[in-house]
């Protein structure tokens, strides 16, 4: 009786969907429609976290690409914007979000960054090692191993990987066993200490999470008691300007987090590179017949 009803049901709603389907089918016949994916996609940048260094450079796109005019930029979080874009994935719908790496974005979904012809996202990025002032005079030892602190790309993107099954502490863990000969090179010759305690800032996202953690599992070793504190990029150049906590392997520079850098500038020490190659952008699906930020469309 129940399944009788369920058949008939289910006919009725096919007829009617295959009937909203021929409606859409005269509509595109008689119009010049090619279809304008900038409209489809309501003329949205699906965005990330507002704190995020990258969410001023969309806005600064935004305002200097004649085809994003009059376009959207939805903040929410970089969790939400994953889960957009693998929900577009699954049915191919257009979508234009804010990528970045390292992440494990570029190794889960087929999607490619879009041209940037004004340079707004820059070139390469590097992620950076910042001190608070005094540190190298105070903690000599810790100084000098996060100094020495440095990975290849493919590194960071391979425990990014790893650490969507496992917790970043864990891939940290099995990145410094696996990586004695590195661990030695950074620490060699520096003396142990005996317990004094250290504060490492971050940002809420991953690379950050996995680098801190191999800083923190490393500097444990020679005998740092290590606090691990995560905040936006703002709150993070302001504390080690104020010398709240002794250092940060998060920045991103030159864009990034360049105005923060630039606001902060000789309140606190660049120890220069940690991460070479990293790189932000807007990106499409790669099943988008789009390749430039140019390439999409005003509204009107
Ligand atoms: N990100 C990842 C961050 C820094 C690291 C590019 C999303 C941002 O501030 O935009």
């Amino acid at each position: 009786m129940f399944n009788i009803k369920w058949k008939k049901l289910g006919l009725i709603a096919g007829l009617s969907l295959s009937l909203i389907a021929a409606g859409c089918g005269t509509d595109d016949e008689d119009a010049q429609t090619e279809t304008n994916v900038s409209k489809e996609m309501e003329y949205t940048i699906t965005g990330i976290e507002p704190g995020a260094g990258q969410s001023e450079t969309n806005d600064e796109a935004i305002s200097t690409y004649e085809s994003l005019n009059g376009w959207e930029h939805q903040l929410s979080s970089t969790g939400a914007m994953l889960s957009a874009l693998d929900d577009a994935m699954k049915t191919e719908e257009p979508i234009v979000f804010s990528a970045w790496s390292p992440h494990y974005m570029f190794a889960n979904w087929d999607i490619k960054y879009l041209e940037d012809p004004k340079g707004i996202f820059g070139e390469e990025e590097a992620i950076t090692t910042i001190a608070r002032k005094g540190l190298k005079e105070e903690m000599p030892e810790a100084y000098t191993i996060i100094d020495r602190f440095n990975w290849e790309l493919k590194d960071v993107e391979s425990a990014l990987l790893k650490a969507q099954e496992k917790e970043f502490e864990e891939v940290a863990q099995d990145w410094v066993d696996e990586n004695q000969e590195t661990v030695a090179e950074w620490t060699e010759g520096v003396e142990p200490v005996d317990g004094t305690s250290i504060e490492l800032v971050l940002t809420p996202w991953d690379a950050e999470a996995f680098t801190t953690n191999v800083a923190k599992i490393v500097l444990e070793q020679q005998g740092y008691s290590v606090k691990t504190t995560s905040v936006d990029p703002a709150i993070l150049f302001e504390i080690i300007a104020e010398g709240g906590a002794d250092a940060s392997l998060a920045p991103w520079m030159p864009s990034t987090h360049g105005a923060l850098y630039a606001e902060y500038e000789g309140e606190f020490e660049d120890l220069g590179p940690n991460v070479d190659g990293a790189k932000i952008g807007l990106a499409v699906p790669s099943y988008m017949d789009i390749d430039s930020i140019e390439d999409l469309q005003p509204k009107e």
